[in-house]
């Protein structure tokens, strides 16, 4: 399979986090789509995912499964352990609200924050901004922090008793925040020691290292 995949997005590393927790890397080869160039909004991608977002999962006959949570349960779905989607009705409906949740109130208002209250992803690529939908978002996204703030102060985890896709999407929204330079309020303990422990998660750690494209050689003048 291919992952069409942009190796320091937060919504691709959701599904990078899943492949590791899953010890599936080795069923997938990633394919650079350049977000900074404007790639996803051309057509030949557009072909692929309606949508022109990252990631994108194309299976061995071609078709192709946009949206994380959908790659996810579909990973979950071809090899059942760990799962990340939860086993019984009660788990599965837990983190199915829990991921919804961390999307609307954290990652996607980070996402809106990026694309609306900042350049984003510079004035070739962002042909439709509006700064102040963007700064609400942001500020619907602190929300979200503190929400998953009092979760986490109750749990260990964000949605059941284990690590799960929930957790997966949080982890998407705090990456993405700390790249637009969002911090966790610094009262919010609980969010901010959880954090903390993630980034020790190998998935976590090497999110980025699993897909970055390779570097060019060194010219050999550079390296005498
Ligand atoms: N709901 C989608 C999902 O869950 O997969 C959202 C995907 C998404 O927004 N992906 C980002 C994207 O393609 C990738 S990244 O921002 O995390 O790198 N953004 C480009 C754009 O123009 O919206």
């Amino acid at each position: 399979m291919k992952v069409h995949d942009w190796h320091t997005g937060p919504y691709p590393a959701r599904v990078r986090i899943a492949l590791a927790e899953k010890n599936l890397q080795s069923r997938v080869r990633f394919v650079s789509v350049d977000l900074w160039k404007g790639e996803h909004k051309q057509p030949g991608f557009l072909a692929l995912n309606y949508s022109g977002t990252l990631p994108v999962l194309e299976l061995e006959d071609g078709s192709c499964i946009a949206e994380c949570t959908a790659i996810t349960q579909y990973l979950d779905a071809l090899d059942g352990t760990p799962t990340l989607t939860g086993t019984t009705p009660r788990e599965q409906g837990f983190i199915h609200m829990m991921n919804k949740r961390a999307e609307i109130e954290l990652l996607d208002a980070v996402s809106v924050y990026f694309h609306h209250g900042t350049p984003g992803l510079g004035p070739d690529v962002e042909l439709y901004q509006n700064a102040e939908w963007g700064l609400r978002q942001r500020d619907k996204a602190v929300r979200g922090m503190r929400y998953f703030d009092t979760v986490l102060h109750q749990q260990p985890f964000v949605a059941v008793d284990r690590f799960s896709m929930a957790d997966i999407a949080v982890i998407g929204g705090l990456i993405f925040a700390e790249l637009v330079q969002l911090p966790i309020p610094a009262d919010c303990a609980a969010l901010r020691a959880w954090w903390a422990d993630m980034q020790q998660r190998p998935s976590v750690r090497d999110r980025v290292a699993m897909s970055a494209p390779a570097r060019a050689p060194e010219p050999v003048a550079a390296t005498r």
